[in-house]
């Protein structure tokens, strides 16, 4: 009787686990036969109320149909698991020898690249680069320049003034003076360096910038030198002639003083929000050293004169590469970066 029942669970469990379509199917096959409540447990339990003659007989009979299907149910799971193993290869196959995609190298800021292009042209004509403090004092930012105290020309830059009494260069000419003390005359330097000025922005005012500040000091130095090298300036840059006006300005530290503006590149002298709409970009104020400076700086005005310029380097890049926009150049978007 119980022979026959073994043989029938048998041929049910065999049938089901070889036909499981996936491995819940033959999990659930598994429970139903071969777990700890399945139906091979079940008899098992029963063994005990068998007559003693068949008992022997019934056991192995038990014990065979069990490993007969744990041996079918070894074999299916491991037939699962190796296709399951084949399709994750298959979707996430990788091509170790595919070249990586190609790492962009960086690149030069535009105000790097003019810097360097003026540097190269002045240490070609014999100008040595120079550096001065971005903390300056007042004495080398103001007084040592001939503006005293109460002189208004201290109101039309307005300062970042640091607790301590100093503050931050509103520009580069603190260095003619640190360059006369250090060096003496005669003497060829430029100063390129970034400044400091407590203004409000706009397409063309940042509250920080670069100039570049170019001083020679000589015997018999006139307003045809200067004129020669700072033609050179903007020959160098451009490439071409440039439309520049030459006015009068005022600044404490030269007599006489000029303002050169170029005509504004970006709108082609029609007006816009670069140049306010006046067609013109103040670009390079210059003059003859005045004699006070020159004593500020240990030199004998009565033997030596000069001219010096402080070139507004931030606008000359905007004027060269016709950037709109001030703003572009500090505000690190890699899309604008990366066209230099
Ligand atoms: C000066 O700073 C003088 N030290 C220049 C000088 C040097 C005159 C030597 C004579 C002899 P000014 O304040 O005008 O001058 O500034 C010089 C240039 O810096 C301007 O022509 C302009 O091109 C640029 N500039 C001034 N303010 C700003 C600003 N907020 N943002 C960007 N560029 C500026």
């Amino acid at each position: 009787m119980l022979d026959s029942q073994l043989s029938e669970l048998e041929s049910r469990a065999v049938s089901l686990i070889d036909s499981a379509p996936d491995s819940d199917a033959l999990e659930k096959a598994r429970v139903e036969f071969l777990g700890r409540k399945g139906s091979l447990a079940t008899i098992g339990k029963d063994m005990g109320k068998l007559a003693a003659e068949d008992r022997g007989r019934i056991g192995k009979l038990l014990n065979a149909v069990k490993q007969n299907l744990e041996a079918r149910y070894e074999s299916r799971q491991a037939a699962f698991q190796l296709g399951a193993l084949n399709s994750r290869l298959a979707a996430e196959w990788l091509d170790l020898t595919m070249p990586a995609p190609g790492a962009r190298p960086g690149s030069l800021h535009p105000l790097t690249l003019i810097q360097r292009e003026l540097e190269e042209l002045f240490t070609s004509l014999g100008f040595a680069v120079v550096d001065g403090p971005e903390v300056e004092t007042e004495w080398y930012n103001f007084d040592a320049l001939n503006i005293p105290p109460t002189h208004p020309a201290r109101d039309a830059q307005d300062t970042f003034w640091l607790s301590d009494g100093s503050l931050l260069r509103t520009h580069t000419s603190p260095v003619q003076v640190r360059a006369m003390e250090k060096f003496g005359a005669p003497l060829r330097i430029i100063a390129p360096g970034r400044v400091f000025r407590n203004e409000e922005v706009d397409a063309s005012h940042e509250h920080t910038f670069y100039q570049l500040e170019g001083m020679m000091i000589d015997r018999d130095v006139s307003i045809a030198h200067m004129l020669y090298f700072m033609k050179s300036l903007l020959t160098a840059i451009f490439h071409r002639e440039a439309t520049v006006r030459l006015r009068p300005g005022f600044f404490p530290f030269v007599e006489p003083g000029f303002e050169l503006d170029i005509q504004c590149l970006i709108c082609g002298g029609s007006g816009c929000p670069v140049c306010k709409h006046s067609g013109w970009v103040e670009l390079l104020p210059c003059g003859l050293v005045h004699p006070n400076v020159l004593r500020s700086g240990g030199i004998d005005p009565d033997q030596w004169n000069g001219f010096a310029f402080g070139l507004g380097l931030t606008r000359l890049v905007m004027m060269r590469y016709a950037i709109d926009d001030i703003r572009h150049l500090a505000a690190g978007d890699l899309r604008f970066l990366q066209q230099f």
